[in-house]
């Protein structure tokens, strides 16, 4: 079995972070994730606080067993649902998209584990000294915003900044991407793309075989013009952006553009104006299988690659 001090610090079973992807990660997702004995983590994304409150209630009627809330910091929401974290003493909160350090002290308070999501070892640092319980270091190769950095170089040099756990995110969909992190100074993973073709993952019938069917070069990233970047798969609405992106229009019509794409392709399935958000690692998703099949799958496979690579050693 694989096991690694982040089990012991949040009770979990396996060292495996089911991805908050906005619009998608429910609390459906998240309590089957976290019975199957890893950590699901509902999404906040854009929602108000009264959405991200009932798929907590949601996920505690389906497990008495640890999981977490994203706060994406960008949202104009972001303050409310990170009191709704607090007054729901959820187990953990993880953040992305910015800096967290204006919330932690409440969290704390609450009994909350902190653990933030971070693309830079400047941020790692300073999360850490702000009272992160652990960190996600989480490279370019994964869907949705990204920073600069692949998951290669990152996990290893905040492994090396910091002393407290660090989860990979970015591009593992498999128990090699997890026997990989440990390797690199990780003691964890979080994976969002391999988890919507989880059975308990509720998308667009749309979405789910644009997954299935997606190829090692079919993701891109749009949005640098406007320090957001964001990987998604590329279809007609991810170009038209990108024409648009360096065709000189304006930022209004490019948020314009943007704004309910999202919705569009995880609700609608609508293929032509939906932005498919995933990761690299899309091409190594291939079945619906029930979410806590994948964590067991995941940590089985990593167990067995890491009991044969003493070959390597001569
Ligand atoms: O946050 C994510 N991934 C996301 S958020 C999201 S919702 C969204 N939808 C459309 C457009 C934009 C957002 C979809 N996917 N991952 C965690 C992450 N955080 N990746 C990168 C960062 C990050 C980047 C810069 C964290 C901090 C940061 O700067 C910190 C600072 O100092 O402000």
């Amino acid at each position: 079995m694989i096991r690694s001090q982040i089990c012991d610090l949040l009770g979990i079973r396996f060292p495996v972070f089911q991805g908050g992807m906005a619009w998608i990660a429910d609390g459906k997702l998240a309590a089957a994730v976290s019975e199957g004995g890893g950590l699901g983590i509902i999404a906040s994304g854009n929602a108000p606080a009264s959405y991200v409150r009932e798929q907590i209630h949601e996920a505690k009627k389906r497990t008495d067993k640890p999981f977490g809330v994203n706060i994406m910091l960008m949202s104009p929401y972001a303050q409310e649902v990170a009191e709704v974290a607090a007054q729901e003493h959820v187990a953990v909160v993880t953040t992305g998209a910015g800096n967290s350090s204006r919330f932690m002290k409440m969290w704390e308070s609450a009994g909350i584990k902190v653990i933030p999501v971070v693309a830079s070892v400047a941020l790692a640092r300073l999360m850490q000294r702000t009272g992160a319980a652990a960190l996600i270091a989480e490279g370019g190769e994964s869907g949705g915003h990204i920073g600069e950095l692949s998951t290669m170089v990152l996990v290893p040099q905040v492994a090396d900044a910091v002393n407290i756990p660090v989860i990979a995110a970015g591009g593992i969909a498999d128990g090699r991407g997890l026997a990989a992190a440990l390797m690199l100074g990780g003691c964890g993973v979080q994976m969002g793309t391999r988890f919507l073709s989880a059975q308990e993952c509720t998308i667009s019938p749309v979405y789910r075989e644009k997954i299935l069917k997606a190829g090692d070069l079919c993701t891109m990233v749009t949005g640098r013009r406007l320090g957001h970047p964001v990987r998604s798969l590329r279809t007609p609405f991810a170009r038209e952006y990108l024409k648009e992106e360096y065709g000189g229009a304006s930022d209004e019509s490019l948020e314009k553009l943007g704004t309910g794409a999202l919705r569009k392709a995880v609700v609608d399935g609508d293929a032509m104006k939906g932005c498919f958000l995933a990761g690299q690692s899309a091409a190594m998703v291939k079945r619906v299988q029930p979410a806590a099949e994948i964590v067991r799958e995941v940590t089985d496979e990593a167990e067995t690659i890491l009991r044969g690579a003493a070959k390597w050693v001569q």
